[in-house]
């Protein structure tokens, strides 16, 4: 498939013919030619496909009434024993519901809600236990920020869209269960479509790529298909690559590198980083805790492509460099 990657350019001067990168603050003016097996060619927007065109320039909707003309800061909260960077901290409810509250007040937008550990080689946790660990949580932070549920589990899903969420985010793109691209599309809520090689369980057994930019564009092109099939509209869809699920330290910076492609699926653009292990090796940090600076670096670099959504832990620390970071190249203030 040929790809049209927008080249963002991160600059205050003027630009003669440059385009609004998805009605947001970025601008490009030069778009890189992606073909399997083939070298990068860089073109003007005027050789791209309209249709195409159209995708990369438009503003994208709200996201659970979030307005997406800038980056915006998903907080996580995990309401699990056995998270990678925070496991058992927050899953006492009050404990988890006190986080969401400490998230909010640092400069969190919306706040991902999950119950189930997707690290590298954690095992499912039942429905009825996932559910249970979340719905208190929601419910006592539901008149904050927009929550987002994070959950491959239509039952799941269901119990937290009646408890006040107001999206779904599905690691697995709506393959996981059968049930949740409809749960998705009658409660007519957003939902974040996630890239993922295998199973938590499995992914990081040697995951190769033909083309790891390529083969997770085309993935996530056919989820956005099936998702549109089962009536959820694209304009209520996030994509997301799948930072470390199923990839290796190279597969994730190149899909970092070249986030600006996803652009081209019509559909807002989610960045998940937060203190993942590629960021620790990099960067010389082994303890998760440890590894706030390079993933607000990355984070960065997400706001750079035109990334809409920063998933991230470190909330106060990411809005203080966002902030930074807008004030100098958007001329906006957060
Ligand atoms: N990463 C994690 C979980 N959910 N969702 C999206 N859309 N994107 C991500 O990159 C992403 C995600 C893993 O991080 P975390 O929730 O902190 O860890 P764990 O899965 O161990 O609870």
């Amino acid at each position: 498939m040929t790809l049209w990657r927008p080249v963002p350019v991160l600059d205050t001067a003027p630009l003669p013919g440059a385009l609004p990168l998805a009605g947001g603050p970025l601008r490009f003016d030069r778009v890189e030619v992606l073909e399997r097996g083939r070298a990068p060619q860089v073109v003007p927007p005027s050789e791209v496909p309209g249709t195409v065109l159209d995708r990369l320039t438009a503003p994208r909707p709200p996201f659970a009434a979030l307005s997406l003309d800038r980056p915006r800061i998903m907080g996580i909260v995990n309401v699990t024993p056995d998270s990678f960077s925070d496991g058992g901290r927050f899953l006492d409810p009050a404990a988890a519901a006190a986080q969401g509250r400490r998230l909010a007040a640092a400069g969190a937008e919306l706040l991902d809600i999950g119950g189930e550990s997707t690290r590298p080689g954690a095992a499912e946790v039942p429905e009825a236990e996932e559910t249970a660990r979340i719905l208190p949580v929601i419910a006592a932070l539901r008149d904050g920020p927009p929550i987002s549920v994070d959950t491959r589990k239509a039952g799941v899903a269901r119990a937290a869209l009646a408890s006040g969420a107001a999206a779904v985010n599905d690691v697995t793109a709506l393959t996981h269960d059968a049930a949740m691209a409809s749960v998705v599309a009658q409660a007519g809520v957003p939902v974040v479509l996630m890239h993922m090689r295998g199973t938590p369980e499995t992914m990081q057994d040697d995951p190769r790529y033909d083309d790891v930019v390529q083969d997770v564009y085309a993935w996530l092109a056919d989820r956005i298909v099936a998702a549109e099939a089962a009536g959820i509209p694209r304009s209520a869809i996030a994509v997301d690559p799948g930072i470390g699920f199923g990839k290796t330290g190279d597969h994730n910076l190149a899909l970092i590198r070249r986030l600006s492609v996803f652009h081209g699926l019509g559909c807002a653009v989610m960045l998940g980083a937060s203190r993942k292990r590629f960021v620790g090796t990099i960067g010389g940090a082994d303890r998760p805790e440890d590894r706030m600076p390079g993933s607000v670096a990355v984070a960065l670099a997400g706001a750079a492509q035109g990334a809409q959504i920063l998933r991230v832990h470190d909330v106060a620390e990411t809005r203080q460099a966002l902030a930074l970071w807008r004030a100098i190249w958007t001329g906006g203030t957060a």
